[in-house]
């Protein structure tokens, strides 16, 4: 199941719509996702290691927003303990069925659930890894707090919570040279400027960026007592939070 290149934006395009996680994204969103987000494939193999250290015997562990299984992968194959299953949940159908053909044609033996549904409306219990791999970007902002509270209550003490996501900056010459330098990531990685701004403009009101202080202060209001950026590359970062 090969990636095809991303040349979504590629094209000028009139009017510019809200972005959709649809068939169109499905077909190329590896090559999308490693040639946007800095960083990701070290967050992918960062997060199987951190599950297999964290994954409790008879618990599971939950990718939230999976896309194309890319961490549910990663932890599947890393995880040592026994009688772990993972949970992989998504509401975009074409990006759950595409995910259940790649966790088909994958030999490694953790049973995989996969889930089409809102990640706010599932149950979360007896969890020892949560993963929210730039997913809680994409949550309306109002919701976010009660979805932290509800992560934090279905993890069993000692779980780990990792939270990747594209941060915002306070400083305003701190904001405009991540995001310039985040253009720069993307134009050597062969996007054009029409492309990177037809995105950009097509992500505006759909993925909501927040500062790291809002982030750590909503994880400590959530009952985490602690949490650490453990890898940032420009504005993009993920996190880390134990029970
Ligand atoms: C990876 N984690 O490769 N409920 C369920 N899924 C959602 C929701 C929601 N409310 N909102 C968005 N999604 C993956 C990458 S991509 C990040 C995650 C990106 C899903 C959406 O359908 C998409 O598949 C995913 O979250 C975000 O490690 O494309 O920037």
């Amino acid at each position: 199941m090969n990636s095809q290149k991303d040349t979504l934006y590629a094209s000028p395009l009139g009017k510019v719509d809200g972005f959709q996680f649809d068939s169109s994204v499905v077909d190329v969103f590896p090559d999308m996702i490693q040639r946007s987000v800095p960083g990701y494939s070290a967050i992918i193999s960062a997060i199987g290691l951190l599950a297999s250290r964290f994954a409790q015997a008879d618990s599971v562990c939950y990718d939230l927003g999976c896309s194309l299984g890319a961490a549910t992968l990663s932890m599947r194959h890393k995880i040592g303990a026994k009688d772990c299953k993972i949970i992989a949940v998504d509401n975009s159908s074409a990006m759950l069925s595409r995910c259940q053909k790649i966790i088909d044609r994958d030999t490694a033996v953790i049973p995989v659930q996969l889930v089409c549904a809102d990640i706010q409306d599932i149950s979360i219990q007896n969890a020892s890894v949560i993963v929210l791999n730039f997913t809680l970007q994409f949550i309306p902002l109002a919701d976010r707090d009660a979805f932290i509270k509800k992560i934090y209550a279905g993890l069993r003490p000692g779980g780990l919570l990792i939270l990747s996501e594209k941060l915002m900056f306070t400083d305003a010459r701190q904001q405009a040279l991540q995001t310039e330098m985040h253009h720069a990531f993307k134009k050597a990685n062969g996007y054009s400027d029409m492309e990177v701004s037809q995105k950009r403009a097509s992500l505006e009101n759909v993925l909501i960026p927040e500062t790291f202080k809002q982030h750590k202060d909503r994880l400590l209001q959530s009952g985490f007592d602690n949490a650490e950026v453990w890898f940032q590359y420009f504005n993009f970062a993920s996190m880390i939070a134990l029970k």
